[in-house]
């Protein structure tokens, strides 16, 4: 436990005007019984009581009136000594107890909280492994109800459950070969090595199973980024606001009307979307349409998926492509729409990376939400969706490339039992590191520092 620090404070509800706010502590049990005695009139209080009472200001006075409980270690949040002052919400009333609190704490080294402090608490206390530590955050960011189902599912431990399993058949298999490694007297007989080949074939595809649904809780927490990119007065900007049910951008049929970057936040079917659209692409002596064109494009080397706008007349739409998918990051979706569909008599069919539209009529745009979805393998049917992060799906990647290596080399002949049990131990350490078991300090400072102050 960290003993260093007497323990730590900050407001736990949001920064406002409401009925009731929260200031929360957490430190040692001498510090928690020095801030009830001096603040409240509590006395000796029971632990997870709540009692109505005066928060003083130390000298006597009065700040207000609340609820105060107090946890005892280690049955609390962050596995410490925890206390909440439930006051009115008021951030004068709040800082009041704070400046108090510090006045009355700080020589025993009681401070305000750093974001996401008092999680990291519970994870370094061992309350929360390191994903659920993530999914904490998960949860209070989380903006739609299937985001808020994934994110509780992570917390309670669906996620760190499966990753534990994983784990720990992992260390049962490279047991066993280290174990024959040990005893090369033995000869390897097939009938091992066929059951090696077999585990590591139910581990495998357990594993893809997990990296589906892992895959989809990333997705749904992170949503995606979708550049309109094509020639100018194809219809991109017609076509994010036939797309947002409202007028977003300017549409002329001056080309080049678009010059700066236009986004807008959609959801289809359940996965955030962000639209952003951008200027036409051509050659122009104009410094500001240029600017505009160099942020397009640069926009295309972010984007998680491209849709390439073109219009019946479009001239050269392989050329702009072919830049296009040069600049995009290997392996984005990239979409080709030809819009205006309603100014040909005959509209042809289309494929599975060619799809015909009318910003104007509305024609198309449901097959190309549904192509939108496909695309980046957004289902939102998967059972028992968590969330994940982009880092707990490549740990799960780096298992998975481990895994494949075991899997070739037990069939190779001989076989080098020595290589496949380092492939397992890397795959193993791969499922540590989503759990946190060994996590460098830098790491821990990325996560934690995207938190709020108070959690
Ligand atoms: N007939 C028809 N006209 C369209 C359609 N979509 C857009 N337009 C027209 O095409 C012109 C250009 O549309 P914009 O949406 O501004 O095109 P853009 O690609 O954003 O153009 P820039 O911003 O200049 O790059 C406007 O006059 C639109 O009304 C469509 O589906 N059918
Ligand atoms: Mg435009």
């Amino acid at each position: 436990m960290d003993r260093k620090s007497g323990g730590i404070i900050a407001v736990s509800t949001a920064i406002g005007r409401s009925g009731i706010g929260v200031v929360r502590f957490s430190g040692t049990a001498d510090l928690a019984k020095l801030l009830v005695s001096r603040m409240t009139d509590i006395g000796t209080p029971r632990p997870r009581y709540a009692y109505f009472t005066a928060v003083r200001d130390g000298q006597g006075g009065v700040i207000d009136r609340g609820v105060v409980i107090w946890f005892r270690a280690p049955h609390s949040y962050t596995g410490e000594d925890v206390i909440e002052f439930q006051t009115h919400g008021n951030p004068v009333i709040q800082n009041t107890l704070i400046k108090v609190a510090l006045e009355i704490g700080g020589s025993s080294g009681l401070r305000l909280a750093g974001p996401g402090e008092f999680t990291k608490k519970a994870f370094l206390n061992g309350r929360l492994d390191l994903a659920q530590a993530e999914s904490v955050m998960d949860l209070i960011n989380a903006s739609s109800e299937s985001a808020v189902r994934a994110a509780e599912r992570s917390l309670e431990g669906t996620f760190s459950d499966s990753c534990q399993n994983l784990e720990k058949l992992l260390i049962d298999l490279r047991t066993n070969v280290e174990a024959i490694l040990d005893f090369p007297e033995e000869e390897i007989d097939f009938i091992r090595e066929g059951r090696i080949r077999e585990r590591i074939g139910e581990i495998r595809s357990a594993l893809g199973k997990l990296l589906l649904q892992a895959g989809q809780g990333s997705l749904l927490r992170e949503g995606i980024v979708i550049a309109l990119v094509g020639s100018p007065n194809v219809g991109k900007s017609s076509l994010l606001n036939r797309l947002s049910d409202r007028e977003v951008a300017i549409v002329t049929d001056v080309p080049g009307t678009t010059r700066d970057l236009v986004e807008n936040s959609i959801e289809i079917g359940g996965l955030q979307v962000r639209l952003v659209d951008t200027a036409g692409l051509r050659a122009t002596d104009d410094i500001v349409e240029a600017a505009g064109i160099r942020r397009a494009l640069s926009e295309v080397e972010r984007a998680d998926m491209i849709l390439h706008l073109v219009a019946p007349e479009t001239l050269d739409s392989a050329g702009e492509l072919k830049e296009i998918k040069g600049r995009a990051r290997p392996g984005t979706p990239v979409l080709t729409v030809t819009n205006k569909i309603d100014l040909l008599s005959e509209v042809p069919s289309g494929n599975e990376s060619h799809l015909y539209i009318s910003a104007r009529t509305g024609y198309g745009i449901d097959r190309l939400k549904e192509r939108i979805l496909a695309s980046v393998g957004f289902r939102n049917s998967v059972q028992g969706v968590f969330t994940a992060r982009r880092r707990h799906i490549e740990s799960l990647r780096h298992a998975e490339a481990s895994l494949d290596r075991a899997a070739d080399l037990i069939r190779e002949e001989p076989c080098a039992l020595d290589m496949v049990a380092e492939e397992l131990r890397i795959a193993g350490d791969s499922f540590g590191e989503i759990l946190g078991e060994f996590s460098s300090e830098d790491l821990l400072g990325r996560i934690f520092s995207t938190f709020c102050i108070g959690k």
